[in-house]
């Protein structure tokens, strides 16, 4: 598994924040007493070759990353996440997905709703909406079925999505719209400071609910599967290369594609969805059986793999809701 640190460097600010601290200062060699002189000339020995590690490890990034040449997909206006959010990663395959799928920038629009993961439009290099608070979903809809050539994604986070939007998945997936929704589940309302949300624990504290949540939180991946979404995955903000798969593999399938997220908001949420924690328990998805298109299996991935990540469900054969209309047309 891949993890922030040593894959999405090119997102600077995710390297720092409270379970990403930033490279530490130089060491002081093993017997040599801090603040004597000899102490400080090992002080200063050990920081300029620190540093000199840090620029030949910065310098190798960069050209990775020059290689690489998805950052034409980054549009030019820096983000305003917090350092350390789960968000710069997500973007960060997000870019590598549409560099590799070798996607016309005119070609691509990311529509979102209101949230820290609303201006994700903002930070691409393509058009995009950024819409009403939930509408993501129904805007994107519109869009595709007015302009089919057009790659669509809907992005929103889990309030978004999953609370005053909770109304449009259900349609988008059993209509089997050709989108990509991603969801941005960090299990919390960024944006507005730290509320529960949809998919927030039973009991956990939250500024909405300082002694405790008392609600139930949906299972994105089960709900998804219910309503009869064609592709069902799951992946990690921490695990760059696996989402930049998943999106792509969502991107080419033909029909509405689910991919939640899981990500940390490394300021409102100090102990349930952070780095740590999610380092600790994301593993990759064990399904039991190997054709993805099995939906008991899912539903039991679902139900028992909180934190599995990989793709859950995928009906290939299945029309989009386009074709569907153009066989009736047809007839
Ligand atoms: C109609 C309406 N109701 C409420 C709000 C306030 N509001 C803005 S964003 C948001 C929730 C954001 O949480 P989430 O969707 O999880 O996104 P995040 O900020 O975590 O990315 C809320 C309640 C609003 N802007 N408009
Ligand atoms: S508030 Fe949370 S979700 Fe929003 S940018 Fe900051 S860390 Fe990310």
């Amino acid at each position: 598994m891949n993890t922030i640190p040593t894959d999405a460097v090119t997102s600077g600010p995710v390297r720092s924040g409270p379970d990403h601290p930033a490279v530490s200062g130089p060491a002081t060699e093993p017997g040599t007493e801090p603040g004597t002189a000899a102490g400080k000339a090992a002080e200063t020995a050990a920081g300029s070759a620190a540093g000199t590690e840090q620029a030949g490890y910065l310098d190798e990034k960069l050209a990775q990353v020059r290689a690489m040449d998805f950052l034409q997909y980054r549009s030019p206006d820096l983000p305003t996440w917090c350092p350390g959010c789960g968000y710069f990663g997500i973007m960060d395959a997000f870019y590598k997905a549409c560099r590799e799928l070798n996607l016309a920038h005119e070609n691509i629009c990311a529509v979102s709703g209101i949230g820290c993961s609303g201006r994700t439009p903002i930070f691409i290099n393509s058009y995009g909406f950024h819409t009403l608070h939930g509408r993501s979903i129904p805007v994107a809809t519109g869009l595709k079925l007015a302009r089919e050539d057009l790659t669509v994604f809907a992005m929103a986070g889990d309030g978004d999505a999953l609370g005053i939007g909770g109304g449009h998945l259900p349609h988008a997936a059993r209509k089997n719209i050709d989108i990509t929704f991603i969801l941005f589940d960090n299990s919390i309302y960024g944006l507005t400071k730290g509320q529960s949300s949809s998919t927030t624990p039973y009991e956990m504290k939250t500024n909405s609910h300082p002694v405790g949540n008392p609600d139930t939180p949906l299972n994105p991946v089960k709900l998804a599967l219910a309503y009869g979404a064609s592709f069902v995955a799951r992946g990690y903000a921490g695990d760059p290369e696996g989402m930049k798969q998943l999106i792509k593999a969502g991107t080419l399938h033909r029909g509405f594609s689910f991919i939640q997220i899981l990500t940390p908001c490394v300021t409102f949420d100090k102990t349930n969805r952070t780095w740590k924690a999610l380092k600790e328990k994301v593993c990759s998805l064990n399904l039991h059986a190997p054709a993805p298109d099995n939906m008991e299996n899912a539903m039991r991935a679902a139900e028992n793999e909180p934190y599995g990540t990989g793709i859950f469900y995928q009906d290939k054969d299945r029309p989009s809701y386009q074709d569907i209309l153009r066989r009736m047309q047809n007839v």
